[in-house]
């Protein structure tokens, strides 16, 4: 992953924008205060242009790639603050692009809704990487592991498209779910780029979550319990990923400082079996019992719906109740007019979407 360099601040009144870069080769050349017209003969032509762009729409989140007069990368990801204020952090050359091999098509982030089954609106969405000249109903999973910028992307992306989402509808409770891997929690720069997406789009505390599995504390599980609860610290919430199937212990659940648990969609698949139903009912009792909310994973089919609610879980997501959708199209569901005076554009509630008012029913 790139490292975090250090943080900008623009100034909108004075119109002036503030590096603060710790140490390191970018100090020289990015530190100070610079009106946009002299910083702007530090960077290329084309880079002025998008970060005045950038600048001026700041306020649905900024992340903005900028190419320094002398060839190298940097990042700015950030947005305005409800305070006022419009701020980031600046990010190594490598979050741009990947660091070896050949080039590869642009990372483009979906966005799979989660739907609380209590009032069957959409509450958040699990952020899902997938690359240019993917087809989204089709379901490749990129290359994630030997990709060490995809983490930093991923979470700039899914800040920015979170802040624009919270802004547009009026709901900043709405959150979104970032998956992790072991390797990403090697990497200590990423607490100060999450606390730096935390506080440059304003986000509030629990909006970004940060998915993992045991898979994350197979090689060191004490570093990767400092490292998830540095990031609890830093304002983000975890989520124990994939429970009751592969890399998942009792152990884990007892040290991970998670606030949610997803059940694995390979149990959920299999909830017409009566001993299946009963360990569904037994891992949401734990869960709740732990404190946390409880999701159910992969939800293939609508009809599962009345189960999962009486077996008490508080969310569902899978193909059955919406494909992930790219950021616009994510907008578009949240606008969807829910409750019982939902307009034409409202589904109605009983029409076997189980009272799920932003249910897909495209399939
Ligand atoms: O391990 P994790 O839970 O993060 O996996 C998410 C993956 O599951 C994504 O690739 C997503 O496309 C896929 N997915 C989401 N919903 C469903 C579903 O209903 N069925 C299946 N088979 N896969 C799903
Ligand atoms: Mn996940």
């Amino acid at each position: 992953m790139s490292p975090v360099l250090g943080d900008w601040v623009w100034s909108v009144r004075d119109h002036t924008l503030r590096f603060d870069i710790q140490a390191g080769p970018y100090k020289e050349a990015l530190n100070g205060r610079w009106s946009l017209e002299d910083f702007g003969r530090a960077l290329d032509g084309l880079s002025l242009r998008r970060l005045r762009e950038a600048l001026r729409d700041a306020d649905q989140g900024l992340a903005c790639d900028l190419t320094l007069a002398d060839g190298r990368l940097v990042q700015l990801a950030g947005g305005a603050t409800p305070g006022g204020e419009t701020r980031g952090v600046v990010l190594g050359g490598a979050a741009a692009e990947p660091e070896d091999g050949p080039p590869r098509p642009g990372l483009r982030p979906v966005y799979q809704p989660i739907f609380n089954l209590g009032t069957g609106r959409i509450d958040g969405f699990e952020a899902l990487a997938r690359w240019a000249g993917e087809d989204r109903r089709r379901d490749a999973s990129g290359p994630r592991s030997d990709d060490r910028a995809l983490a930093a992307n991923m979470l700039i992306r899914a800040c920015e498209a979170l802040a624009g989402w919270q802004a547009a509808s009026g709901r900043p409770e709405l959150f979104v779910q970032v998956n992790l891997t072991s390797q990403d929690l090697d990497d200590p720069s990423l607490v100060d780029l999450v606390s730096a997406l935390i506080g440059g789009f304003g986000l509030a505390d629990g909006c970004l979550r940060l998915e993992l599995t045991e898979q994350a504390a197979l090689r060191d599980s004490r570093a990767a319990l400092a490292m998830a609860q540095a990031l609890e610290r830093a304002g983000a919430h975890l989520v124990l990923d994939d429970f009751g199937s592969g890399h998942s212990s009792f152990l884990w659940l007892a040290d991970l400082p998670a606030r949610s648990l997803k059940v694995d969609a390979s149990l959920i698949a299999q909830i017409g079996r009566d001993r299946v139903r009963l360990i569904l009912e037994e891992v949401v009792r734990l869960g709740h019992r732990l404190g946390l909310s409880v999701t159910a994973e992969g939800v293939e089919d609508q009809a599962v719906l009345p189960d999962l609610r009486q077996l008490g879980f508080e969310f569902a997501q899978g193909f059955g109740l919406s494909h992930p959708l790219d950021a616009d199209e994510a907008l578009r569901r949240l606008m969807v007019r829910t409750g019982p005076d939902a307009g034409p554009s409202g589904e109605p509630t009983d029409t076997g979407s189980g009272g799920m008012s932003q249910i897909d029913h495209e399939r």
